[in-house]
């Protein structure tokens, strides 16, 4: 927490139409980066959960804090796609029979239900190479140094020190509503923060930006990254199965270790907005107009109702 108030949106910053907008050019953009090509199957099923909907939070924050540091759309649209087909890779697979097994996921049936647990499986490892291959190969006007940088980092996201560690002490986890803080922290900032930091340090690095910078826009995802968590456990709480496009109450019905759980619901929602404002805190350095996009997400994450 700082002593002096976090920055805030400007007044007549339209975050819902800046959202709208740049999800237009992100499904636009990722409609065209997959063609159906022989054998043919493999490729509707990366589609299928590639073109699912979904908020798109990850590609608008690669793409805003590209531009927060002075670079185009342009620069970072590769890699905004490429963000997108990770953590659809990471849904695929989360959502199946071995892992979390559900049949819904962003309003339509789970990849697997579809295609079948074999193509599914398929899917996310296809999504998981193409997107590096997506980057390095459109990638333009960027120095080459920043894309490695770019690369390393989303890999490493996506690896036992990111993502897939996350997972793991998921899963062995369950049935344990009672493990620690700590390791729900953890759970949590591997699963979710890492990918959500991964965005914006892309974005950022694409632009040049420098250690500072970086190191600023890291806590102020990694703040938001948990706040964001917290929200979705809350969600699964108060929202409804067509609010969230997947099962509600699954939570609470698998007896699964949550925020709620261990602080209450008004706990929870307390910390979720302490964690938001120590996010933007860390924007207060950047210039006003500039920073809209990102402050007003934060804000986004923790009042959205899906
Ligand atoms: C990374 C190789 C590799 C395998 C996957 C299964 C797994 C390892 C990791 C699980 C990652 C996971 C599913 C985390 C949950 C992330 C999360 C909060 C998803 C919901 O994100 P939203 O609300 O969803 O942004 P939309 O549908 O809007 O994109």
């Amino acid at each position: 927490m700082t002593s002096s108030p976090e920055p805030t949106p400007s007044p007549n910053f339209d975050l819902n139409a800046y959202l709208a907008k740049k999800q237009l050019l992100v499904e636009a953009a990722l409609e065209k980066s997959l063609p159906v090509v022989y054998p043919e199957t493999i490729y509707e099923s990366m589609r299928y959960s590639l073109l699912a909907g979904g908020k798109r939070l990850r590609p608008i924050l690669c793409i805003a804090s590209c531009e927060l540091m002075g670079g185009t759309l342009e620069m970072a649209m590769p890699t905004a796609c490429a963000v997108e087909m990770l953590h659809t890779m990471s849904l695929i697979h989360d959502d199946l029979p071995a892992m979390d097994n559900d049949d819904y996921r962003r309003g339509k049936l789970t990849n697997h239900k579809v295609f079948g647990e074999d193509i599914a499986i398929l899917a996310g490892d296809g999504l998981l190479a193409y997107a590096f291959e997506f980057i390095i190969e459109q990638t333009k006007n960027v120095p080459p140094e920043r894309i490695l940088k770019v690369v390393a980092r989303l890999a490493r996201v996506m690896g036992a020190a990111g993502l897939v560690g996350g997972q793991v002490v998921d899963l062995e986890s369950e049935g344990k509503p009672d493990i620690s803080l700590e390791t729900l922290n953890f759970i949590h900032t591997h699963k979710t923060g890492v990918l959500l930091e991964g965005c914006v340090i892309s974005g950022a690095t694409l632009a040049g930006a420098s250690d500072d910078d970086l190191n600023r826009l890291s806590r102020y995802a990694q703040n938001m990254g948990l706040a964001f968590q917290i929200a979705d456990d809350i969600l699964d709480i108060t929202a409804t199965k067509e609010a969230l496009g997947k099962t509600a109450g699954k939570d609470v019905q698998a007896q699964k270790a949550t925020y709620p759980r261990i602080w209450g619901l008004k706990e929870s929602q307390q910390q979720a907005r302490q964690l938001i404002d120590s996010a933007k805190a860390e924007l207060a350095g950047f210039p006003q107009q500039a920073a809209d996009p990102l402050l007003a997400i934060a804000d986004y994450m923790i009042n959205r109702t899906h």
